[in-house]
């Protein structure tokens, strides 16, 4: 039996993300000189967020003006091929946690201050790589174990607005689930269905098909009904039900709305659609989501208020709670410390999860399994700036989320997590599972 697999080589280099901006990637080489074994070489690319909660771990740029406009991330590389490489040269990546242990101490620091959290996380899901390979496993069965099989439901952003486009929509993401669907390549089929016929909508309203970071479309609205709107056209119009095939969730990214100084949200397009600046402070924004929870089959709220406001979460979770889910995204940056908080105060009921907030897999899984634990639900998500690598496709499997965020049927860095989804539906044949997570879960509250 394997027992001991050395790290031998550690790599990193800069690669450009899907914005166009400097990203790490990370090559190690696991088990050259064990006798019986070949060495064994896995990658990793690391994504980076546009909305960033101000609580997540560092993100190492240059800051040379000269060079990338200051977004190289040439001394996070650096920190990868010297620090960390010395940090576990030789240790056994069979050992993920003690892997991680090590990253964590070579760091020092409780926010990947010191190395950058894109320098630890491309070693930390390397390491993983290059182990599964080894041990000849796809990537989920190695982090999941030998009877993993849920296949999560897509959220699909097919309507973008925020920071990750420039359009009038104030709400960051509107994402169709198929929580009717048969199965997962079925709530694909659905998804795609429902994008390209947005996108005929939008051409004959005379509105732009212009998609926005990830790969929905990004079109000027009045507010987000309007935005929900057209979404519910398009579902009509393919011919599935709202409410019952699919299910329609939000990020409202509210952190990014905030501001201090008035201690209310300010609504940028739609006060220059209605030219009235438009401010809803934290009450008024439950009141607001509760309208378009009773107008729209909206099953997932995300961040629907910032991310300093525990006493705004715990009223909006008594008010909202067994209505819907309320992930926390920004207010709990995949942290088990503020988690942890989170759960105390009765805020929220999910967690979404980011590596890159935390910096290694191994906090990563951690988050998850608390949240699990406390009958919070854990979803994995990609990040508005994103690569090829389509780790979390895998670990969505793995740890059976039952729901993963990964943007539009859209540009490639999307779809390959949807495609590497669909290898594994394929891979796991009958023995696959779908299921809606919120039929689930009212089961389990009746
Ligand atoms: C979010 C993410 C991903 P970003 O807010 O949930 O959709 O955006 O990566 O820009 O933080
Ligand atoms: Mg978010």
């Amino acid at each position: 039996m394997l027992r001991y697999l050395p790290v031998r080589k550690v790599c990193g280099r800069q690669i450009l993300d899907s914005r166009g901006n400097p990203t790490v990637a990370v090559d190690v080489t696991v088990g050259e000189g064990v006798i019986g074994l070949e060495g064994c070489t896995g990658t990793a690319m690391v994504p980076s967020g546009a909305s960033a909660g101000k609580f997540e771990a560092l993100e190492l740029r240059d800051k040379n003006k000269e060079r990338y406009l200051g977004l190289s991330v040439e001394k996070a590389v650096e920190n990868v091929n010297t620090k960390l490489a010395d940090a576990i040269l030789g240790e056994n990546a069979l050992c993920q946690r003690d892997i991680d242990a090590r990253i964590r101490a070579a760091d020092g620091t409780e926010n990947k201050t010191s190395l950058g959290a894109n320098a630890t996380l491309g070693v930390s899901l390397a390491v993983a790589r290059a182990a599964a390979s080894a041990l000849r496993l796809p990537l989920y069965q190695y982090l999941g174990g030998c009877c993993t099989n849920r296949l999560p439901v897509p959220m699909m952003n097919i309507l973008n607005g925020g920071r990750h486009a420039d359009n009038t929509a104030d709400i960051q993401e509107f994402m169709i689930m198929p929580v009717g669907a048969s199965c997962f390549s079925e709530g694909i089929r659905i998804c795609v269905e429902i994008y390209q016929v947005l996108k005929t909508i939008l051409k004959q309203k005379n509105m732009t098909t212009a998609v926005g970071d990830e790969g929905g479309f990004a079109p000027d609205v009045e507010d987000s009904r309007e935005a929900l709107g057209l979404i519910m056209e398009a579902v009509r119009h393919v011919g599935y039900e709202p409410g019952k095939d699919i299910g329609i969730a939000i990020d409202v990214a509210a952190s990014e709305l905030y501001d201090p100084e008035l201690d209310a949200y300010y609504f940028p397009g739609e006060s220059r659609m209605r030219e009235k600046k438009i401010l809803r402070d934290a009450r008024e924004m439950v009141d607001y989501l509760e309208q378009l929870l009773d107008e729209f089959p909206i099953v997932s709220i995300e961040d629907g208020l910032s991310e300093d406001d525990w006493e705004g979460w715990k009223m909006m979770t008594q008010r909202l709670g067994d209505r819907v889910q309320l992930v926390g995204d920004d207010l709990f940056v995949t942290n088990v410390k503020r988690l942890h908080c989170g759960i105390r105060l009765g805020v929220a009921n999910a967690i979404l999860i980011k590596g890159n907030q935390i910096g290694t897999l191994t906090e990563t899984l951690d988050a998850v399994r608390m949240a699990q634990h406390a009958g919070y639900r854990a979803i994995i998500s990609h990040r508005s700036g994103e690569t090829e690598d389509p780790f979390i496709a895998d670990l969505a499997v793995a740890v059976g989320a039952g729901q993963i965020k990964t943007g539009a049927p859209c540009r490639s860095d999307r779809n390959a997590k949807y495609n590497r989804l669909l290898w594994i539906h394929e891979y796991l044949g009958e023995q696959s599972r779908y299921q809606s997570p919120f039929e689930e879960w009212k089961n389990k509250e009746s």
